[in-house]
């Protein structure tokens, strides 16, 4: 009996990792998830982990969206620390919002002047940028741990900005959202608010450490952050206004995968709300290769949150995804062995980085008409054998056409290459096999699409 409740353990774990939707960026390693809902399409603001980093490397933000919560398209760097004069480095969590069909993202970076994190803010015509330094000096520097910014329009019009590590602050921004008004407010720290830390409490008596989020639900004010001491845990507050005082409300989610820090971004998406933070999931992640991931939250009656853990992830999409349109590479529900990249000939694009590395996309619908032909443009450094599978179901699903990807020199040079490919109809998840017998970078892909 006891073996067989083994069995069935195993095999749902088995069942949970061949289902990972979680974390929901592969293609690099990205933390301090900030969403934004807009125009019915969710934003998803990241920083950006270097690859192989022993500390906190980080030069720029990424963006990424979804309509469906499953697929994730990758829309490459729209920011760099470089991009404010007054900048020298570290390129940490940011929020943007939109005012006005105007698009603000606070960053924390760090100063020339003083060496110090500050934050600055950049604005855009668009949520995908080019944002601009409108300023050209910080908008908030006071030396004290002026990281993390989040910011949060109120329904009567007026913006917050909160921020801070290892106290928590905020100010009333004004209607240009950047400058504010009035003093800097210093929330107290004391366990009422934030609950309380044992051992050396001398700098930080409560469970705060940073990342504040400020979020409204039915007229209650829910401040996260990530609590401590370190690994970190998130925990949350709530209060009847957006300035406080605020009731400490327990953890939200314990400490868990492989990252000393945790970043709460919360959102409401088309009748749901969804919490995204970071762990260290992905292979040769840990706390300075970090990745993002979302679950989806529940409520209790009285307005608090339901306790929640780190999950495989989303399993099932919001709406199904049009084949027979042209689609980004770099839309992905899940990769292993694929490596995001960009450059000025094709934009954002993807690299397989070994032989059988896949990338696949979910909730894919081909209708009842069904599908007949599939092309992509690709391309490989690599003479001859190169090949990308296409499958429907998983990664050794069923095999329903095999591109032959050509030699093109470099990934400035591309071919869209044609297959005719076994009819397929209904809905279906679509996984992209690469294949080749040479090691290092096999192929790099642009985009797909099928006809009818
Ligand atoms: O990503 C750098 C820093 O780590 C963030 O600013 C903190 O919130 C923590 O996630």
């Amino acid at each position: 009996m006891r073996n067989k409740v083994n069995l069935v353990v195993v095999l749902l774990m088995v069942l949970a990792f061949s289902n990972a939707q979680n974390p929901i960026i592969q293609t690099m390693y990205t933390a301090d998830p900030a969403p934004l809902v807009y125009n019915g399409k969710l934003y998803l603001y990241t920083t950006h982990d270097e690859d192989n980093s022993s500390w906190f490397v980080m030069d720029n933000w990424k963006l990424y969206t979804t309509t469906d919560m499953v697929n994730w398209t990758d829309h490459g760097v729209i920011l760099s620390y470089t991009d404010f004069s007054w900048a020298k480095g570290d390129a940490w969590a940011p929020q943007c919002i939109e005012r006005g069909r105007k698009f603000y993202m606070y960053v924390p970076v760090i100063s020339k002047e003083n060496n110090r994190p500050a934050i600055g803010v950049a604005v855009a015509d668009s949520p995908y940028g080019p944002f601009i330094d409108p300023l050209g000096k910080p908008l908030v520097q006071s030396g004290h741990g002026d990281i993390d910014p989040s910011v949060f329009i109120d329904d009567d019009g007026q913006a917050y900005l909160y921020w801070g590590n290892p106290n928590c602050y905020y100010v009333e921004l004004n209607e240009d959202m950047i400058t504010f008004k009035g003093e800097i407010v210093s929330i107290p720290m004391n366990e009422e608010a934030f609950g309380k830390r044992e051992g050396n409490v001398k700098e930080r008596p409560t469970l705060y450490e940073e990342a504040p989020w400020l979020y409204k639900r039915n007229g209650l004010y829910y401040l996260l952050w990530a609590g401590g001491p370190i690994p970190e845990h998130l925990g949350y507050s709530t209060s009847n206004s957006p300035k406080g005082p605020w009731k400490y409300q327990g953890v939200l989610m314990p400490t868990e995968g492989r990252s000393f820090t945790n970043h709460p971004g919360i959102v409401d998406y088309k009748g749901k709300t969804y919490l995204f933070y970071h762990n260290g999931a992905l292979p040769g992640g840990h706390g300075f290769n970090r990745s993002v991931c979302v679950d989806e939250v529940k409520f209790n009656n009285d307005g608090t949150i339901q306790p929640m853990k780190m999950t495989a992830g989303i399993q099932k999409g919001l709406e199904y995804l049009n084949p027979y349109r042209k689609n980004e590479a770099e839309t992905i529900a899940f990769s292993e062995g694929v490596k995001a990249s960009q450059n000025k000939e094709v934009g954002v694009f993807i690299n397989a980085m070994q032989n059988n590395a896949y990338s696949m996309v979910k909730g894919v619908d081909f209708g009842d008409q069904g599908a007949t032909r599939f092309m992509a443009r690709v391309g490989s450094t690599i003479n001859g054998g190169v090949t990308m599978e296409v499958r429907l179901g998983g990664k050794d699903g069923k095999l329903i056409g095999t591109l032959k990807v050509p030699i093109t020199g470099g990934d400035n040079r591309w071919e869209v290459v044609r297959t005719e490919i076994e009819k397929v109809t209904g809905v279906h998840d679509l996984y992209f096999i690469y294949k080749a017998d040479k090691p290092g970078r096999i192929m790099f892909f642009d985009y797909w699409l099928f006809t009818k």
